[in-house]
């Protein structure tokens, strides 16, 4: 009989309510793995507040980590951090049962502590913060049903002897709701779990792979690379780079499924694998990927180090008829592009690319085989994950952007960016350095302009070109700048005479044109 008041008194005044908050992390935490793996595969809250703490975790801590857990020492974070969000947890419940709504309250901020985490990652994708979000907002949901759920207050059971048994009832009612809140947050992180094996098993098999040495290499000339803060480095490092698909999930293919048809208007029909891929000579080659939707001054675009097998070769022994003039190259997962069969065909580094700066392709960048092409934009000549090659006829055919407005041929546009010094951003006048970026890939670069107000155009100074396929770097040095708000604007000089359109377009349907202009203040 004293039981009642001796131990129950207690359970229900701590120990239920911190069971609820634990139960409502469990659901949250579920609820946060599995639109992580949905929405944002790199932002799963454990693992972004797990990589956030590795890096700012003094050395002494992360040897001592070591130290005590050996190479589990991640595994070991992961534990130290359920624990953490128990304990927070266990408090939120105590909370918001005696003080609503503090509990709610307290998990927000755990919610906004994950989304700081995730949206400060270097390369944090646009949906970072909807893992930690979502994680949050549904723990919140869980802790008010739950702590509404608990049993009723203790003074009702003291004082009567059937007390007890509606009590018991209500706290096994309870304990109901929790274990449920807790199962369903189980099956939301198993469902998280399952839906990434694809792509976790790929990432293995990435890791392993060794690239054959290239039989030809690629060089950067000297002066090529200006070192200029601020400006974009001339290779793009491969987490920097750009991306750009219709893909919602990234594809999954393994390089033992994958293989290439090249088929259509052809003597002979072909197929190869990627052991056959990995069995040629591989040619490594520097070439600047440019969007179509890049607008004037955008940032869709980047240079890499390719290493691939030319597609002329395997056209060549395919054989096209000459009535061709296309090839409709296909992705796995549906994705078309539109290339002349002719700038397959010519002796530009149109490749078959297996690897980007030095590293297997990343699986969003078209792990394990895609294509590349100096001179063309993405959308009619870059395909990732490609696995088909039809040979075939511009009047035949369309592919995926050309199906919605976009033209059906796209040679990337004469074209040049300011980076240094960023709009609005002010300079002194003693040390005014302009610098940027200008491009026309396949044609090359003779020159770039710069205009201050309405003034002249006056020369830059162009670094030395790595080759007419990649972007080249200039710059200028604003010797009598001053004081003042001041425009700045930029031209470039195509190789071929053509000089960079100065009218505003939009980007559809075939690229951008016009000037880039950045406002600087000038002190
Ligand atoms: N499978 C597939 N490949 C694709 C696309 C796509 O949507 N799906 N987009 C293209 C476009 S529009 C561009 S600009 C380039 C971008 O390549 P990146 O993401 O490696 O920078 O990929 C091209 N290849
Ligand atoms: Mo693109």
């Amino acid at each position: 009989m004293p039981e009642t008041s001796g131990s129950a008194g207690p359970a229900r005044r701590l120990v239920l309510p911190a069971t609820a908050g634990a139960a409502s992390v469990a659901f949250g935490a579920g609820v946060g793995e599995l639109s992580a793996a949905v929405l944002a595969p790199a932002s799963s809250p454990f693992v972004v507040v797990g990589a956030l703490l590795i890096d700012v975790a003094p050395p002494w801590a992360k040897d001592a980590a070591i130290g005590l857990f050996g190479t589990a020492d991640k595994a070991a974070l992961l534990v130290g951090i359920g624990l953490v969000l128990l304990a927070v947890a266990g408090a939120a419940g105590v909370l918001e049962a005696r003080r609503p709504p503090w509990g709610q309250v307290l998990f927000g901020l755990v919610g906004v502590a994950g989304a700081i985490a995730a949206s400060t990652r270097a390369n944090a994708p646009m949906l970072a913060i909807a893992p930690s979000a979502l994680a949050a907002i549904a723990a919140v949901v869980a802790l008010r049903l739950l702590v509404m759920r608990l049993p009723s207050r203790v003074e009702v059971t003291r004082h009567s002897s059937t007390g007890e048994g509606d009590a018991g009832v209500d706290r096994r009612r309870f304990l109901g709701w929790a274990g449920g809140a807790v199962v369903l947050g189980a099956i939301a992180a198993a469902g998280g779990y399952a839906l990434q094996a694809g792509t976790r098993a790929i990432s293995a098999v990435r890791d392993a792979i060794i690239l054959p040495k290239a039989a030809t290499t690629a060089t950067v000339p000297a002066g090529a690379e200006l070192g200029i803060d601020g400006l974009a480095p001339l290779i793009t490092p491969n987490g920097e780079f750009y991306r750009i698909d219709t893909a919602l999930a990234v594809p999954a293919v393994d390089p033992a499924d994958w293989s290439l048809r090249i088929h259509g208007m052809v003597e002979r029909e072909i197929t190869i694998t990627w052991d056959e891929l990995l069995a040629l000579p591989l040619d490594e080659s520097i070439t600047t990927l440019a969007c179509v939707s890049n607008e004037v001054g955008g940032e869709l675009i980047g240079n890499a180090v390719w290493l691939g097998y030319p597609i002329r070769e395997l056209l060549a022994r395919a054989s096209p008829t000459p009535d061709a003039d296309m090839v409709l190259s296909r992705s796995v997962d549906g994705f078309t592009a539109s290339t002349p069969l002719e700038v397959l065909q010519d002796d530009r580094a149109a490749i078959l690319a297996v690897g980007m700066n030095g590293e297997p392709l990343p699986a969003e960048h078209g792990f394990p085989v895609r294509m590349v092409v100096p001179g063309l934009y993405g959308y009619v000549s870059a395909t990732k994950w490609v696995v088909d090659l039809e040979v075939t006829r511009f009047d035949a055919t369309s592919a995926y952007w050309t199906d919605r407005g976009w033209s059906e041929r796209g040679p990337i546009k004469l074209s040049s960016r300011i980076d240094v010094p960023r709009r609005g951003q002010s300079v002194s006048a003693d040390a005014a350095v302009i610098a940027g970026v200008a491009w026309h890939q396949h044609v090359g670069v003779d020159g770039v302009e710069v205009q201050i107000d309405d003034g002249e155009w006056r020369e830059a100074e162009l670094a030395t070109a790595i080759s007419d396929d990649t972007w080249v770097q200039w710059r200028y040095e604003w010797s009598d700048a001053a004081a003042g708000t001041h425009t700045v604007r930029v031209r470039a000089l195509g190789a071929d005479g053509e000089m960079q359109i100065a009218d505003r377009q939009g980007v559809v349907p075939d690229g951008a044109t016009g000037l880039h202009e950045v406002t600087v203040d000038v002190s």
